[in-house]
């Protein structure tokens, strides 16, 4: 097994060879790739030295599984490169998510529809990702309706240089400006690019993706994405419709007895999903479960993860072990 990881140099590779190493994920070589610029330079790994390659002579090492986080632009040139090669593509960026010849997977909700011949295989949005794990036992049961959330991301989402404006902001040093206001002590309500209808990319992100994963265009989706001066995960707001109605009880214990994902809801405690705790974790938390008494048959939920983690890497080296598991690879 010849695994590459593309785009090792960033923040989302980081995440993937750690999450690789807690795994214990069975590759026999590992190939880090970056971009051209950073060619030659060494990275550590489990007590070795890897030398980082460019594209190019990771296309012609013709490795088994490559995961990509390097960007929509180096996907969209690298990935069918790499497919013609005989390499089985796991791809972190948007660049192929909405293509309705790509599956869009979280393994615990759809994994069972991937095949052999899926040589490009994409990994959701992160904010998409968190949500629709939490939500999917909830929608098998009582059918979702309708969703509206807000969410309360953390700048990793954005790479290292957006932590990098926060972190001099904060120890007063000039900020190379990543954000177009100050995102330290500010909250920016502009994830990604504005489009014609008002809303930003990551807002209809949420909305495409979540109907694509839980193959279901019926289920209306609005969304606000919003940017917060925090790191170790991504919150979410959810107010979620259903067809059906629920017993309280009877939902936290289906969402307690869902594996990925921990309920931490005890408010007379204080007993909350923050992302200071969800930082470097793989499950999804979810909490302040209560109903919403203007509506009927109505939920309001908060969801936490690490972005980094379930958002991205995690969620990719969980599709790499699912295509091993089920001898695809
Ligand atoms: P590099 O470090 O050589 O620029 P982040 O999102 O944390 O900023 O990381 C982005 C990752 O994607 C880095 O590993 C970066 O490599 C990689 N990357 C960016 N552009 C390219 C490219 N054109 N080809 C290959 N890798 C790229
Ligand atoms: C953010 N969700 O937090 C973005 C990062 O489509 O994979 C991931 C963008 C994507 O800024």
């Amino acid at each position: 097994m010849k695994l590459a990881v593309v785009g090792a140099t960033g923040l989302v590779g980081s995440e993937i060879l750690e999450v690789l190493g807690e795994h214990n994920f069975p590759f026999d070589e590992l190939l880090l790739v970056a971009s051209e610029r950073s060619a030659g330079k060494k990275i550590a790994y489990k007590g070795k030295e890897y030398t980082v390659i460019g594209l190019k002579q990771a296309v012609a090492e013709k490795p088994d599984v490559a995961i990509f986080s390097a960007g929509g632009g180096t996907s969209l040139e690298w990935a069918p490169q790499f497919s013609e090669a005989g390499t089985i593509v796991i791809d972190n960026s948007s660049a192929w998510r909405m293509d309705p010849s790509k599956k869009l997977v979280v393994p615990e909700i759809n994994g069972k529809s991937l095949r052999i011949d899926d040589r490009i295989i994409a990994n959701p949005n992160c904010s998409t990702i968190q949500m629709v794990l939490a939500l999917a036992p909830l929608h098998e049961k009582y059918g979702i309706k309708r969703i509206v959330v807000s969410t309360y991301q953390s700048v990793t989402g954005t790479g290292k240089d957006a932590v990098d404006q926060m972190m001099a902001e904060r120890s007063g040093e000039t900020a190379k400006m990543v954000y177009p206001y100050k995102i330290d002590l500010n909250v920016l309500p502009h994830i990604d690019v504005f489009q014609e209808n008002g809303y930003t990319k990551e807002e209809m992100k949420m909305i495409n993706e979540t109907k694509k994963i839980f193959e279901d265009d019926s289920i209306q989706v609005t969304a606000t994405a919003v940017r917060i001066p925090v790191m170790g995960g991504h919150s979410e707001a959810v107010n979620v419709e259903f067809h059906k109605d629920f017993d309280l009880t009877e939902l936290r214990a289906l969402l307690s007895n869902t594996p990925g994902i921990i309920v931490e809801d005890d408010p007379a405690n204080n007993i909350y999903p923050m992302p200071l705790n969800a930082h470097k974790k793989d499950e999804v938390f979810v909490g302040r479960l209560r109903r919403d008494e203007t509506q009927a048959n109505t939920l309001n939920m908060w969801i936490v993860a690490d972005n980094l983690r379930k958002g991205a890497a995690t969620n990719a080296v969980q599709i790499a072990e699912y295509l091993l598991e089920h001898s695809m690879v």
